[in-house]
């Protein structure tokens, strides 16, 4: 059965194009350095926002209309399987994510939904051997369930530890099985709502072992896949352990899992935890801890994860500069963790959701690799810290003096000279490469 039947594969037209179902600026085969935009972006679409959320919100019930949704249980899981490949092959992305309750029901016991879970493997792993579509990464939901009121790896509950290891090892199982690049952990439910009820230690020991025992049996059933840590500072809970990568990577280091795991930074996350989407790029980037991107915007003037697709071209170019100096995402990507509003509730719009979300990647990635081309940033910085290029700050930046130099240094000094920033200057020129883009000037 097909679900898509008024749409037919999304070509690229160029910025001209007035096809609304066309990429404007997302050309798959277009060559970048030698690597084409398709392997540079490696795009993911997001089964939970595109295939089985509804539109609901606190103050209102579901508004999509989904033609899938005439479907039951395990025909509705199986439909939307149908749907997902077709939706893949029309939007020609090269990798889907879902999270286990994406795609199959619970049922009654875990035994149950293990087993509705290994038939939906089944079929998806069906449709994978005949389409392009890879899987970028799986996760386990942790957090929806009420049993996970108190969190998962962080409950009070030992019962509950057990139950979410359970879910975690089914899927690495699960991620093995469809040979997934990637395995993601984001701590929904893994943090507190006040520490007046809270032990603090316990559970962030707790959380230790448990990504511990997760790379032991990763290793054990030779399951490869890059794991990563998706921080968010709160929402659902008032503070998330993992609120940032700063924060995430420190947890990582105490507990001695920095060499197992990088990050998945989510730019909606980004701005929640105080900071924009290119600083938590860069955070990652510098300590070699860049793994994947979920690929989104919030809106500033709102206060949660509004999970918006991303169109400000300004910040996809300053993600892609960050992208393009780390060297690639490696096995990461960027996966549209983002919905569309509740009231673009008709199916195409899943479409043009996606066809805007992947032609402003497109434009910050043309935008990036100019920018970075023409050394426009990497000359600012090398003319700005220049004086840790010979002297005493070749000397402090190769860990060779002390304080007794240095204050000889500072008692003989002058009138220190300083530079201008520059920062309007800066930023005109990021507008003009924007605007020249695809002008060609
Ligand atoms: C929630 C969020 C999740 C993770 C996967 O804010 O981003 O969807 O990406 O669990
Ligand atoms: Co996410």
């Amino acid at each position: 059965m097909t679900y898509f039947n008024t749409i037919s594969k999304i070509n690229y037209e160029g910025a001209g194009s007035t096809n609304p179902f066309a990429f404007k600026f997302y050309n798959p085969k277009e060559e970048i350095n030698g690597k084409t935009m398709e392997e540079i972006l490696r795009f993911g679409v997001a089964y939970w926002h595109t295939f089985t959320m509804d539109g609901s919100d606190p103050f209102g019930s579901g508004t999509m209309i989904r033609s899938w949704d005439k479907f039951k249980g395990m025909d509705l899981a199986k439909a939307r399987v149908e749907a997902a490949f077709e939706f893949f092959e029309k939007l020609d992305v090269p990798f889907f994510c879902f999270h286990d309750v994406d795609i199959a029901p619970e049922g009654d016991s875990l035994r149950e939904t293990n087993q509705n879970l290994d038939i939906i493997v089944s079929m998806v792993k069906d449709y994978m051997k005949t389409s392009k579509t890879k899987l970028l990464w799986n996760t386990a939901n942790n957090f929806t369930h009420p049993r996970f009121i108190h969190g998962a790896a962080t409950s009070n509950s030992a019962d509950i530890f057990a139950y979410s290891a359970a879910k975690v090892k089914k899927g690495l199982e699960v991620g093995k099985e469809l040979g997934a690049e990637n395995y993601v952990f984001w701590g929904g439910r893994e943090g507190y709502e006040t520490l007046l009820n809270t032990n603090m230690k316990l559970e962030m020991d707790n959380l230790g072992r448990f990504l511990q025992m997760a790379v032991d049996y990763a290793k054990e059933i030779g399951f490869d896949a890059q794991f990563l840590i998706e921080p968010k500072p709160k929402e659902p809970t008032t503070h998330q352990y993992d609120f940032d990568v700063a924060t995430g990577y420190a947890f990582l280091q105490h507990y001695n899992l920095q060499d197992h795991f990088k990050f998945n930074i989510e730019a909606n996350h980004a701005t929640l935890a105080g900071h924009t989407f290119e600083h938590e790029l860069r955070y990652a980037r510098v300590h070699n801890m860049l793994g994947s991107v979920d690929a989104n915007q919030g809106d500033p003037l709102l206060g949660w994860d509004t999970d918006e697709f991303p169109t400000d071209l300004c910040s996809t170019t300053l993600a892609m500069y960050e992208i393009l100096k780390n060297g690639g995402l490696g096995r990461g990507g960027l996966n549209f963790d983002a919905k569309v509003r509740r009231g673009s509730f008709e199916q195409e719009d899943l479409f043009h959701a996606h066809i805007a979300g992947m032609d402003s990647f497109a434009v910050g990635l043309k935008v990036a690799n100019k920018l970075i081309e023409d050394r426009v940033l990497e000359d600012i910085l090398d003319n700005r810290y220049m004086s840790f290029t010979d002297g005493i700050g070749l000397d402090i930046a190769e860990g060779k003096t002390n304080f007794h130099e240095l204050e000889q240094h500072a008692l003989n000094l002058g009138e220190v000279k300083h530079q201008s920033g520059r920062l309007e200057k800066v930023k005109a020129t990021i507008n003009q490469y924007l605007l020249r883009a695809y002008t060609g000037e």
